[in-house]
């Protein structure tokens, strides 16, 4: 099959530098897709540089900048403040890259750089109210702990938000996760979390928040997460999650290659499906690699963020399939069947393709 000869010829050069990110920054196995939430260590990672270690006894977050209080907390003092949870579907807006070609170097995910937990913290609307921001404060940026050189540029991890989007009721900065504290891999003490935005705005081990008077130009914002065709292109900035579904992978894998067998009969193929701009109204599912295409019936969502459950009642006859969904969104947006190529390999939300064999 022309698809599978295409994913082989990409797994065949695969370089050491991509071998060591995609050991260092782990992805989420597809089974997971079974829980609510994502237990921890189940979610996915993506960490550019270092962990950070961080003493929660001497550690502060700083908000300054246009603002007419400066505020300075500790760990304590934001775990005082009002607390509140969401469910949030997180996705690397990198997801689906190693299935492009040609292939940008970077993190090579597959499908399985997404997670769904309970981020639990205090509301930034209020501390942002607090700290009583200028007239003049156009962004708000968010500064991590984390420093390293990306395209030969040295800086901290840092990435800014428009105010109007970050005055938003639901962005949080979240000191929990799953009711834990936040393990050093996911942001310890402190992170953002942007519900319905892709990754890379979920600022890990927050140093300091910045209201500034013009839109900010650093690396993460102006060179990354824009959705490039050339390297001189400024492209689109990269903001919220397009629609994605994704299959518990059905039957029993092989080791090493993971192709999928199952018996024939009655199959309950079931998954779940997000989208960042609005909630998903549909899926449909596939058993011929997209030639054809049948409703799945829309289970319960894990709040306004998380992802909602889907199932198909598939009778499976004896032979080859391939299995596929598409999710569509409230605002129509939906999942194409070939992904749109850009340079850094950027919102990739083409459809899941899963080769199963059927057999007795
Ligand atoms: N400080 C900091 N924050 C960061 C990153 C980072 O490298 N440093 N990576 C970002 C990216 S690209 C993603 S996809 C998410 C991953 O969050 P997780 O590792 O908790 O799943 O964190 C984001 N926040
Ligand atoms: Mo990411």
């Amino acid at each position: 099959m022309a698809i599978e000869s295409e994913q082989q010829s990409q797994a065949e050069d695969f370089s050491a530098v991509e071998l060591a990110l995609a050991t260092r920054n782990h992805g989420f196995p597809l089974e997971s897709l079974r829980y609510d939430l994502t237990p921890i260590g189940l979610h996915y990672l993506l960490i550019h540089f270092d962990i950070p270690l961080v003493d929660a006894s001497t550690w502060r977050l700083e908000i300054g900048g246009e603002v007419g209080r400066p505020l300075s907390l500790s760990l304590e003092e934001l775990m005082n403040r009002p607390r509140t949870s969401v469910a949030c579907t997180l996705e690397c807006a990198g997801n689906g890259r190693a299935r492009l070609s040609p292939r940008p170097l970077s993190q090579p995910w597959l499908e399985e750089a997404i997670g769904n937990a309970e981020w639990t913290g205090t509301p930034l609307a209020s501390l942002l109210e607090e700290a009583e921001v200028g007239s003049d404060a156009v962004e708000v940026l968010f500064t991590g702990l984390d420093r390293g050189f990306q395209g030969d540029v040295e800086h901290l991890y840092e990435r800014s938000l428009p105010l109007d989007e970050a005055l938003r009721p639901e962005m949080l900065l979240a000191y929990e996760i799953n009711g834990q504290p936040l393990p050093p891999q996911h942001g310890f003490p402190l992170r953002l979390i942007v519900p319905g935005w892709y990754g890379m705005s979920h600022v890990k081990w927050l140093d300091r928040i910045t209201l500034i008077t013009e839109p900010f130009e650093g690396y993460q914002q102006a060179k990354q997460y824009r959705t490039k065709l050339t390297e001189d292109d400024p492209g689109e900035p990269v903001t919220r999650i397009q629609p994605r579904s994704l299959l518990v992978p059905p039957g029993i894998p092989d080791f090493p290659e993971r192709h999928r067998f199952l018996s024939p009969g009655p199959c309950l193929l079931e998954g779940r499906a997000w989208s960042g701009w609005a909630p998903i109204t549909r899926v449909e599912v596939s058993v011929d690699g997209g030639e054809s295409w049948q409703d799945a019936e829309l289970g319960e969502s894990t709040g306004d963020y998380g992802w909602r459950r889907w199932t198909y009642d598939w009778d499976a006859a004896p032979g080859e399939h391939e299995l596929c969904s598409r999710a569509t969104d409230g605002d129509g947006n939906t999942q194409p069947l070939r992904a749109a190529w850009n340079t850094g390999g950027y919102v990739n939300n083409a459809v899941q393709r899963v080769p199963v064999t059927v057999q007795p």
